[in-house]
């Protein structure tokens, strides 16, 4: 029987993730990183290009798009921030996007040397459970949290996926898997009086963010988003 570990903060990771290179890591960032990627791709962008630094994303080649996130704003200087609202098919469509955020893109990078890495959120949940399914592999659930603490929306996100697969008979001996499928099933049909509690969505009212409800909606994308050599690669170019 396949196994689910989930990993609640990247700084975990090492410690809850055992021969790496056979098993399919799932990373998760609802808000935003993940959610992100996912609309990118909805709106026809080439491929996305997750590094850990700015440095990296502010020097790569003229052909990108270049894209950061600190502290959930826009950094100076990038044409792009990490709000899934301005990755329109206008500003977007056919680019190549070098993208940095301040926990998505880095749990991305550390899952180097997994078997297989995808990205999921809310919009493309369906599809990935049914590849997941369909592949009978180990996995490990990765929440990217903030700042490497545990979060609330990535919790809620692993819960519903790990107890999707549970009931196809993936299995779990892993306490944090429990614990996110426990928070899935208290809270399920009222996520968003949940999140509203969450550290993230407050700070974004602070910031006068409104990206919650774009990155709750429901499976609006039917691929498989896949890290493969570093690079997520439109499946439809
Ligand atoms: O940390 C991240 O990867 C981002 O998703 C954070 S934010 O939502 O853009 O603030």
């Amino acid at each position: 029987m396949p196994s689910i570990t989930t990993v609640l903060s990247p700084a975990l990771f090492e410690h809850a993730v055992t021969d790496v290179d056979k098993k399919t890591v799932i990373i998760i960032d609802v808000l935003r990183a993940t959610t992100t990627i996912v609309v990118a791709m909805e709106n026809g962008a080439k491929s996305i290009l997750p590094v850990e630094e700015l440095s990296v994303a502010a020097n790569a080649g003229e052909s990108f798009l270049k894209a950061a996130e600190r502290q959930g704003q826009k950094v100076e200087g990038f044409d792009m921030g990490n709000s899934p609202k301005e990755y329109t098919q206008e500003n977007i469509s056919g680019r190549d996007i070098v993208l940095t955020t301040t926990n998505g893109t880095r749990a991305i990078v550390r899952a180097t040397g997994a078997n297989e890495i995808l990205v999921s959120s809310y919009r493309n949940l369906l599809a990935t459970y049914h590849y997941l399914v369909s592949q009978q592999c180990d996995l490990v659930l990765s929440c990217s949290g903030w700042k490497n603490q545990t979060n609330i929306e990535d919790t809620l996100f692993a819960g519903e996926l790990a107890s999707m697969l549970i009931q196809t008979g993936f299995d779990t001996d892993n306490d944090a898997t429990h614990l996110a499928v426990s928070l899935f099933e208290n809270h399920k049909n009222n996520e968003k009086k949940l999140l509203n509690q969450a550290s993230h969505v407050k700070r974004f009212e602070k910031l006068g963010v409104n990206d919650l409800d774009v990155c709750l909606m429901r499976d609006t994308y039917s691929e498989v988003l896949r890290v493969h050599d570093g690079v997520i690669r439109n499946p439809m170019f």
